[in-house]
């Protein structure tokens, strides 16, 4: 008889699944750049894992610029839209290093796997990578009511596949991702530079580095 339960492994989107910092960042430059707001890659990293109004609300910040809902409605829209534009052609090319591999042996393995992201675009995009039909759950930014670090997303996620917290892991590539993981009581797996997720249980460059001997090991 097997004693060993089944896990749930939680992947973020937007830096663990795919790259798609790059097209946030292009699609928000361009409204930054007609508010003549100065806009770096490095401001960007501010909007890693952070909600489309939230990203919004820091590059107002950033230019001292009020707004009223009106108008920011209309730059959220203009932004995803331009957002959406970049997403066209993608496809499988777009998976970051490991990542199918991982996603194929936990399948393999019986575990649950199961998608957490803030993106309001998450299915359009597991659907374009050809990975959709590999999730369990997925729960994304239209899904929650409190944004990362607030855990909702994840203990959501876990409550999908019916799988206690304490026996789910979430792979996160944002600060605010790996604080929600935590606050959920789960094993967080940061994907990125251990300097930057140094709250994180185990952090790993991509999933390649991580190997699957890593995810065997969580799995027992
Ligand atoms: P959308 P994740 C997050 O996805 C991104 O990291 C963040 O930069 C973005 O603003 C947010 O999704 C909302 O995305 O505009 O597509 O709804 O990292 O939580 O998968
Ligand atoms: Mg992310």
């Amino acid at each position: 008889m097997n004693s060993v339960p089944k896990k749930a492994f939680i992947f973020d989107l937007d830096g663990v699944i795919v790259d798609t910092a790059k097209y946030h960042y292009l699609a928000w430059k361009k409204i930054a750049d007609a508010l003549q707001i100065n806009f770096t890659h490095e401001h960007n990293e501010l909007l890693k894992g952070v909600s489309r109004i939230r990203s919004l609300d820091i590059i107002l910040e950033l230019g001292n610029i009020t707004a009223t809902v009106e108008q920011k409605n209309q730059w959220l829209a203009q932004k995803n839209a331009d957002y959406l534009s970049y997403l066209v052609d993608m496809d499988s090319s777009e998976l970051l290093p490991g990542v199918l591999e991982t996603l194929q042996f936990l399948k393999e393995k019986n575990q649950a796997i199961v998608l957490g992201s803030a993106s309001k675009n998450a299915r359009p995009i597991l659907e374009k990578t050809g990975i959709i039909d590999l999730f369990d759950a997925v729960v994304d930014g239209n899904d929650v009511t409190n944004a990362k670090p607030d855990p909702e997303v994840f203990l959501i996620g876990a409550q999908k596949v019916n799988i206690i917290p304490e026996n789910a892991i979430v792979f996160e590539d944002a600060v605010a991702g790996i604080q929600a993981a935590n606050a959920a009581q789960m094993i967080s797996v940061g994907i990125g530079k251990a300097e930057i997720l140094n709250e994180a249980h185990y952090v790993f460059t991509d999933f390649n580095e991580m190997g699957l001997a890593f995810i065997e090991k969580l799995i027992k």
